[in-house]
């Protein structure tokens, strides 16, 4: 599942949510009552077959997360459930949206420890694909890992950064891309072989498997310069994948590091292909999951 966060969300017709009735920073009520049997099937139909695969896939630090916030596999979640979770182990909570937001409020909820969920879920025929974050993209790729403590802090820090990244050309673009691969598309190598953490990958019954174990992707090393200028794909598998050693090593190369002067040197060059060769970087081409 990917989403486009270069979306013009500013003007958020022609997105599917009912934004009548958002509050000014776009929240609204998760109304649990009114998802239909049919929808918490859709849900059921889509964690069941996602868990046992992230077993194998995953991150451990994801699968803690997944237990800690002992989401129901047959319901669609009840956000202030997991608040309840997330309140005691990181301090964050889920808020309701009619899905896309505009970047700037995105931000403001991130630099306050909150994160939106999405509230509508997908119809039948969208099991594999969509276009637009649902319920299952953001509550199961996204909120497992907000209960770990050097992830969740990374996350703070990226909305904190985003009001400079506005206000510098190139700069919102290049943040998005910081986002994309290593929030929505990163890797981690564990003690085991490469394990997935993004959370388009663990949403994406496909690309959980394709973007450990398939030998076209390539896979460098993380680095903070390359992300920010990659372009990437939103509508196929990703051609590179960032690898990280640690959350730690994300945290450490963003947080206190001023974006600016990168985003005026690079910000207003084109990007680097999404499938450029590595300059120098390690590929990670014969590393694989062992069991
Ligand atoms: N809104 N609901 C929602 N979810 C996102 O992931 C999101 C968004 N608005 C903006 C956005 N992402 C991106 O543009 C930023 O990450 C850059
Ligand atoms: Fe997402």
């Amino acid at each position: 599942m990917v989403q486009p966060p270069s979306a013009p969300v500013n003007q958020p017709r022609g997105l599917r949510g009912d934004y009548s009735h958002a509050a000014e920073d776009y929240t609204v009520a998760q109304d649990w009552e009114r998802y239909s049997p049919d929808e918490h099937i859709i849900w059921a139909t889509l964690y069941r077959r996602q868990i046992d695969l992230i077993e194998r896939y995953a991150a451990p630090e994801v699968m803690a997360g997944v237990r800690a916030l002992g989401a129901s596999a047959s319901q669609i979640p009840r956000f202030e459930d997991a608040n309840r979770v997330l309140q005691t182990t990181t301090g964050w909570r889920i808020v309701a949206v009619p899905g896309l937001i505009p970047e700037h409020t995105f931000f403001d909820h991130l630099s306050h420890r909150r994160f939106p969920v999405t509230v509508w879920i997908r119809s039948r025929e969208e099991l594999d694909y969509l276009v637009e974050p649902d319920v299952f993209h953001d509550f199961f790729g996204h909120v497992p890992l907000l209960t770990n403590p050097i992830f969740a802090r990374f996350m703070q820090a990226y909305g904190e950064a985003g009001p400079k990244a506005m206000a510098t050309p190139g700069g919102l673009r290049m943040l998005a891309r910081l986002y994309w691969y290593m929030v929505e598309f990163g890797l981690i190598r564990t003690g085991s072989g490469l394990r997935v953490y993004g959370a388009g990958i663990l949403s994406s019954k496909g690309e959980t498997v394709y973007s450990v174990e398939s030998p076209e992707p390539q896979r460098l090393d993380f680095d903070l310069v390359r992300v920010m200028r990659t372009d990437y794909r939103i509508d196929d598998f990703q051609r590179t994948y960032f690898v990280l050693d640690s959350f730690e090593q994300l945290f450490g190369a963003c947080y206190n590091t001023d974006f600016a002067p990168m985003y005026r040197q690079y910000g207003a060059l084109p990007p680097l292909a999404a499938d450029r060769p590595p300059a120098g970087a390690t590929p990670q081409h014969q590393e694989r999951s062992r069991e």
